[in-house]
């Protein structure tokens, strides 16, 4: 009886200590919030990305707050988790932070957004679409659909984001090139569907028929414009142009009933890339400091096919 007991324990001691032992890693994730269709999609995507690998997440939301989000990502370095996946609100004020994490030995690997730091050292790698390439394919597209004339109302990101200074950065350079391309007004309205909506509706109060064309930083602005234009009597998609990007499911079905004319793809299923990094990471490898995504532009003409297996 006595040894049959002993067994029993034996094997208790090792299916408890062989589960210990098979234990998946701990990955924290600080998202920046829920601010958009875009944002949504891309958390959908890391956590069943960890589901998928057994790996424990520890989800922090800084509810587009940046001050929250540091102390977010405090507590995932208190907590010892085994790695970071980060996606920064803004681009700067991090060094300190991240030193933290880095001299607590957890490793930070940056989705989506990118930031600017001293020490490159303090984070692995960069995984995120070229936001430059981003706004200039936009411009240029504007440039070819008006040949070059048009008055335009830019709708930007979050201010000190990397993709609203980039989206920016790279539409301005575009139509820099046509002496006819003016942007008659330049607001942010945060990257939400809301915001979008009510900065428009102040922005046709103030420019009315003036604006040709609303560029907006991201799908969920230019559908909140769209709604503004419809209300004020206008014609988004024909009287008024409207580019934007992120290539959301609800931006194709804009296409396809006409209000919205163009958006650049800003793939945001970045889990299994973010998972891949942080394994190589925590095996010891080294990482190339950027890997970019490849982004295409998207016009009504392809929206029809696309939207029905479009995956966000
Ligand atoms: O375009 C927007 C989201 O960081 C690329 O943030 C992302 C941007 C995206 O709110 O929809």
């Amino acid at each position: 009886m006595r040894k049959a007991l002993a067994l029993c324990v034996a094997v208790a001691v090792c299916i408890v200590g062989c589960e210990t032992g098979k234990k998946g890693r701990t990955i924290g994730f600080s998202q920046t919030g829920a601010e958009s269709a875009w944002r949504t999609a891309e958390t959908i995507s890391i956590r069943e990305e960890a589901d998928k690998r057994g790996v424990t997440l520890k989800f922090t939301d800084a509810q587009s707050k940046t001050d929250k989000q540091k102390k977010d990502v405090r507590t995932l370095v208190a907590m010892g988790v085994d790695a970071i996946i980060l996606a920064p609100i803004v681009k700067t004020g991090w060094d300190q932070v991240l030193q933290e994490a880095k001299d607590a030995g957890i490793p930070v690997v940056l989705v989506d957004r990118g930031i600017e730091v001293k020490d490159e050292s303090l984070y692995a790698t960069l995984i995120a679409s070229d936001f430059i390439e981003e706004g200039r394919m936009a411009g240029e597209w504007l440039a070819r659909k008006t040949g070059g004339t048009c008055k335009i109302v830019q709708l930007e990101g979050e201010p000190g984001s990397d993709p609203a200074i980039d989206r920016k950065k790279g539409f301005e350079e575009a139509i820099a090139k046509h002496a006819g391309m003016e942007i008659i007004a330049s607001q942010t309205a945060m990257f939400k569907r809301s915001e979008g909506r009510k900065v428009m509706a102040d922005l046709i109060n103030a420019h009315g028929k003036n604006i040709e064309a609303v560029y907006a930083h991201n799908d969920d602005m230019a559908l909140g414009a769209i709604q503004a234009l419809e209300a004020a009597g206008m014609k988004p998609g024909t009287d008024v142009i409207v580019l934007s990007i992120d290539a959301i499911k609800d931006a194709f079905q804009a296409m396809i009933d006409g209000k919205l004319n163009c958006t650049v793809e800003c793939n945001p299923l970045l889990g299994p890339l973010a998972f891949d990094a942080v394994e190589k990471v925590l095996a010891g490898e080294t990482l190339p400091k950027r890997i970019t995504m490849q982004d295409r532009l998207f016009e009504p003409k392809d929206a029809a096919n696309l939207i029905k297996d479009w995956k966000y």
